[in-house]
């Protein structure tokens, strides 16, 4: 049976990119999948230095921001990952199942570690076989993500495949990365060569879900850009990164694609162009950041979200556990 899952990490305010490559994409298949599961991937998070109290609560304000995104959450399960241990369970088994070449080839390590990697710690380096336990864990068969983590995934298909292999079973699956829309890669709003991300020294590279609508607009007329007007065709954005991410980041908005968009826009100044697209993105994005900090007012509601889904994603896990660990030859006295 079809079933999805994905994560974002409570590790810092939540960008754009976030919402267009992620989030946005989880509401549009809460209702096209019997079983969504989406968690705040606290366990990740950690994987780099987080202060407790930032992180708790961090993590209730993605919370808050997935339900104020449009995610039901009686509908979907909402869950932060360390409230089901199962993860960190499976994880260990895959730890043995995957090898070091290939974590060695995960380029988000290399990028996050930079060049001291001796100083990261072992966590960062095993993340992607936690994620592929979050995945596995469930079963899941769709883990809708921006274009940056296709190579976890894909890594949870070797892991699965050799665990399969090894054990002679058929019994976790390949799962299907679901890279879709015109913001899988949102860039930052400095640098169209960079993705756009929490973690950027520079504010001024983002748009944070928690900005108003002054910042925002100031955000989009500063962004860089080049002097030409806007062309007619696609194909005249290709060298031109900064001036394709923004008209990703409109057509995306506006639910369109980019070609419809230039076909609308083609021949505009970013002089006329920017304050469009501004209007645009505080348009979708104040309600969300409205309706968030509303639900931050009183977060027993959260909580009480959370718990009720941390039961229901454990009535999933905790058997495909048993069974793994059944094939692996432990025993459960
Ligand atoms: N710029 C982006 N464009 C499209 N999708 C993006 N995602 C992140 N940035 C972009 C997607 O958001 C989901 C959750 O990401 P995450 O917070 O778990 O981890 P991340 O990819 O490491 O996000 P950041 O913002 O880049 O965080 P830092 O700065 O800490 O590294 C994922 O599906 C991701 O693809």
């Amino acid at each position: 049976t079809p079933r999805v899952f994905s994560g974002v990490q409570p590790s810092g305010g939540l960008t754009l990119g976030n919402y267009l490559g992620a989030v946005r994409r989880f509401v549009a298949m809460q209702d096209e999948f019997p079983e969504t599961l989406y968690c705040m991937v606290d366990l990740h998070a950690i994987t780099v230095w987080q202060d407790p109290a930032e992180l708790r609560l961090r993590t209730r304000q993605l919370a808050a921001f997935y339900i104020a995104a449009g995610l039901n959450p009686e509908k979907a399960i909402l869950f932060n990952q360390s409230a089901v241990p199962e993860h960190a369970q499976l994880a260990w088994v895959f730890n043995c199942v995957a090898r070091i070449g290939w974590m060695n080839r995960m380029t988000q390590f290399k990028d996050k570690a930079g060049k001291n990697a001796e100083k990261a710690s072992l966590g960062l380096y095993a993340y992607p076989s936690l994620m592929a336990a979050d995945i596995l864990i469930y079963h899941a068969t769709h883990v809708p993500v921006g274009d940056d983590q296709k190579q976890h995934v894909e890594l949870t298909r070797d892991i699965a495949a050799k665990f399969n292999h090894d054990y002679g079973v058929d019994f976790f699956p390949m799962t299907d990365p679901v890279i879709e829309g015109e913001a899988t890669r949102v860039m930052s709003l400095r640098d169209g060569t960079k993705k756009m991300s929490k973690s950027d020294p520079s504010d001024a590279s983002r748009i944070n879900m928690s900005d108003d609508a002054d910042t925002i607009a100031k955000k989009i007329r500063k962004a860089k850009t080049d002097p030409e007007p806007l062309p007619s065709e696609l194909e005249g954005l290709k060298d031109r990164p900064e001036a394709r991410n923004l008209v990703n980041i409109y057509a995306a908005l506006s639910n369109r694609t980019a070609e419809d968009v230039i076909a609308e826009m083609g021949g505009k100044q970013f002089g006329e162009f920017k304050p469009l697209l501004a209007d645009l993105a505080v348009e979708i994005l104040s309600p969300i950041t409205g309706e968030m900090n509303r639900l931050m007012d009183d977060v027993s509601e959260i909580d009480r979200v959370l718990g009720r889904g941390a039961l229901r994603a454990r009535a999933i896990a905790e058997p495909v556990l048993k069974q793994t660990y059944e094939i692996v030859g432990f025993l459960q006295p």
